[in-house]
């Protein structure tokens, strides 16, 4: 299914009119603090949120999974439900695989049809977490940490032509998550783990283009409940601080440990230059993996506070990676992402409007108050009529939940597709 923006056009006349009033109100309100809104639709023109492959059907987990009508069975299906997501917010124009989830059959047709719908290739996925078919050796207990050679060569190999396929795609980054840890205490010893994991990326960091970047991804705890051999930033920092200039740390908003102040570690990762971007999401206890500033936009605009702060000051960390990567149990795919992203662009616009200076200012007196006051009239501004004028400038959807469902886009896809059809991924 392809949509037009005339189709759009078309269904939201009746919204212009307020949406012109709210418009006008906040850039009067923001002029009167020499804010350039312009200048900051500007900056969302170049702030594209890739959207994760293996998050387009509804995700599972292990008491269930209830299908979602009209699920993309396959990639270029998949790349069309972007385009769809893309077409509406004019924020998606990027698209995450995992691989093996993810093998272009006809690689040409897939980048025809990306480029097609604006769409382009961020980082490629490796997958040591689960067995493949084709694979001599098991991942049970390990992959690029595993105490076998033969087993991390075969790790190390996957990456390597999961880089090939990117390489196929025009991508320019692999991130390597894995679930390698232990279950239970003495199972393995921490140090050769962390060894072994070391070398093993060191030679899939050594077979990478100059121009490509490592994402190294941690996590605490899950499928490893006892330990997680890059269970943390320190971790993730040393391992890419050992591999090169051009490996990074990834941070998975939900891959922490209740309260853990991200916004700090996001701060020292941009001030160390090894801050190489995200998986967008929210949760409430674990790696829930729900939808973005459902559960802590609070903590979502602290977070891009420091990202404003340090892509201001931190020359030395390049352009990061912007994606999501969640699971919908319960919600339609492609309006979860819709509410995702709108919730990263409310919350990096909320951050563009904090008065760095004033709040330096406020810093150097220590006026704890104040400091908070100049926070917090950025977070209370309502954004959302820029982020309107954004979309309506760029062919785009003033409402995208609205339009989504005023042009029937489910429906449609169910028509298409059929009520059987299921994603790959997770
Ligand atoms: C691990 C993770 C990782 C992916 C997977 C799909 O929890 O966040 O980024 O490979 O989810
Ligand atoms: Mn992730």
């Amino acid at each position: 299914m392809r949509l037009q923006k005339e189709q759009i056009q078309d269904i939201q006349g009746e919204d212009i009119a307020f949406h012109e009033e709210r418009f006008d109100a906040l850039s009067n309100f923001l002029s009167k603090k020499e804010i350039n809104i312009d200048a900051i639709t500007d900056l969302l023109a170049g702030f594209q949120v890739a959207i994760p492959s293996w998050a387009l059907g509804a995700g599972g987990t292990r008491f269930g999974r209830f299908s979602f009508q009209g699920e993309p069975s396959n990639l270029e299906q998949k790349i069309e439900d972007v385009g769809l997501v893309h077409t509406l917010t004019r924020s998606a124009g990027a698209i995450s695989l995992h691989i093996p989830w993810d093998v272009p059959d006809d690689y040409g047709a897939i980048k025809e049809k990306a480029s097609s719908l604006g769409i382009i290739f961020d980082a490629v996925n490796s997958n040591t977490f689960q067995d493949h078919k084709k694979d001599k050796y098991s991942y049970k207990f390990g992959s690029l940490s595993h105490y076998d050679q033969a087993v991390r060569d075969q790790a190390v190999q996957h990456n390597i032509d999961v880089i090939e396929i990117g390489k196929k795609l025009g991508s320019k980054s692999l991130t390597v998550w894995l679930a390698d840890g232990t279950a239970f205490p003495g199972q393995k010893n921490f140090q050769t783990s962390f060894l072994n994991t070391g070398e093993s990326l060191k030679q899939i960091y050594r077979a990478m283009p100059e121009d490509w970047k490592l994402f190294i991804e941690y996590k605490p705890y899950e499928p490893n409940f006892y330990s997680m051999v890059i269970q943390d930033w320190g971790t993730s920092y040393l391992l890419a601080t050992e591999c090169g200039q051009n490996a990074y740390t990834l941070v998975d908003l939900g891959h922490h440990l209740p309260n853990t102040n991200i916004e700090q570690i996001v701060s020292l990762l941009m001030l160390k230059g090894k801050l190489g971007g995200f998986h967008f999401n929210d949760s409430k206890y674990g790696d829930d993996d729900l939808t973005t500033g459902s559960i802590k936009p609070y903590a979502l605009f602290l977070i891009f506070n420091e990202l404003v702060h340090g892509m201001r000051n931190n020359q030395g960390n390049p352009p990061m990676s912007w994606m999501i990567d969640a699971s919908h149990t319960i919600k339609d795919p492609l309006e979860d992402l819709i509410q995702s992203l709108e919730a990263i662009l409310e919350a990096y616009v909320k951050a563009l409007l904090i008065d760095q200076e004033a709040l330096r200012a406020a810093q150097e007196e220590n006026d704890v108050v104040k400091c908070q006051e100049i926070l917090q009239e950025a977070y209370r501004t309502d954004v959302r009529p820029l982020l309107e004028r954004y979309r309506l400038k760029n062919g785009g959807a003033l409402h995208p939940i609205k339009a989504y469902r005023a042009l029937k886009i489910r429906e449609n896809l169910v028509k298409e597709r059929g009520v059987n059809t299921v994603a790959t991924g997770l």
